[in-house]
């Protein structure tokens, strides 16, 4: 925290220090001195083609939109400083047990933040990235989990969600197609927990499965090479405007007991896979 006494030359040495901080974090690890300097709020990209980050290094959950209505059945979202994945801070989502009607919810329990970020809409060439770390005790053989959802802007199951489920990780989508159900279930990778898994997620959104596609990294590796859902990575909207909006966390079967928690951090938009990775030490690469 910067003091409010410093005179005008050292307010312009500590802003020139800010500045080379940033510069260093952006070009060597990254880990942890992103934030320094910047002055609270979100910290400036300094990322070619990042357009927005959310890496909890604020301290609080300012770079995600307020959305209570994502929060039926689970806690408040909590910015912890361990387990951390990049920096000092990442953020903690639980769900205790199971909900009901009664809690307002319309099909499962949820705890979920949604990126302070504009709609996703067709022609959109975007790549997500961010870190996971599901806690012991995770109940990863459960039935349906989402842990990040491309939603559309109207009811119903999404394009686009990344799943655990039955001990797996999966990319799935299309069952709320409103032309009806244009499901696809793509297995990534056996879901563990206690470590953290490093994300990209590369979309070109469009309603026309000509032109839409996804592929998927974990850790670094490719574990979804490009696929084309038969049913677009966006949905038709009914009034013309096709677009979907990124929420990330917990949403999962209304039935599931076992407590489950999960943690985010360094999560990332922009215009490349540099972009989303630049800064972030192993595995990611
Ligand atoms: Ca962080």
């Amino acid at each position: 925290m910067l003091g409010g006494k410093l005179s005008v030359r050292n307010r312009a040495r500590v802003a020139l220090m800010g500045a080379l901080a940033l510069l260093l974090a952006a070009c060597t690890s990254g880990g942890g001195q992103g934030s320094e300097g910047g002055g609270g709020g979100a910290p400036a990209p300094a990322v070619e083609g990042l357009l927005w980050s959310g890496d909890f290094e604020t301290g609080d959950m300012s770079q995600f939109e307020d959305t209570p209505q994502n929060i039926v059945g689970g806690a408040e979202p909590k910015v912890v400083q361990d387990p951390v994945r990049q920096g000092g801070n990442a953020v903690e989502l639980s769900i205790e047990g199971t909900s009901s009607s009664s809690d307002g919810i319309c099909c499962g329990s949820r705890d979920e933040i949604q990126p302070r970020f504009r709609n996703l809409v067709s022609g959109d060439d975007l790549w997500f990235g961010f870190s996971s770390y599901l806690a012991p005790g995770f109940p990863t053989d459960a039935y349906w989990q989402v842990i990040t959802q491309f939603k559309q802007n109207f009811d119903g199951s999404p394009p686009l969600e990344l799943n655990v489920e039955e001990g797996q990780y999966k990319l799935e989508g299309g069952q709320g197609h409103p032309d009806g159900s244009k499901v696809f279930v793509k297995p990534l990778a056996e879901a563990t927990t206690g470590v953290w898994v490093d994300w990209v997620l590369h979309v070109k959104f469009s309603a026309d499965p000509a032109e839409g596609y996804v592929e998927v990294w974990k850790d670094g590796r490719q574990v979804l090479d490009r696929f084309a859902p038969r049913g677009g990575t966006l949905y038709p909207a009914p009034d013309g405007n096709d677009a979907s909006y990124v929420k990330t966390g917990y949403y999962r079967d209304a039935k599931i007991d076992q407590p489950g928690t999960i943690y985010f951090d360094n999560w990332r938009i922009g215009t490349s896979r540099d972009a989303v990775t630049t800064g972030l030490d192993a595995p990611t690469g």
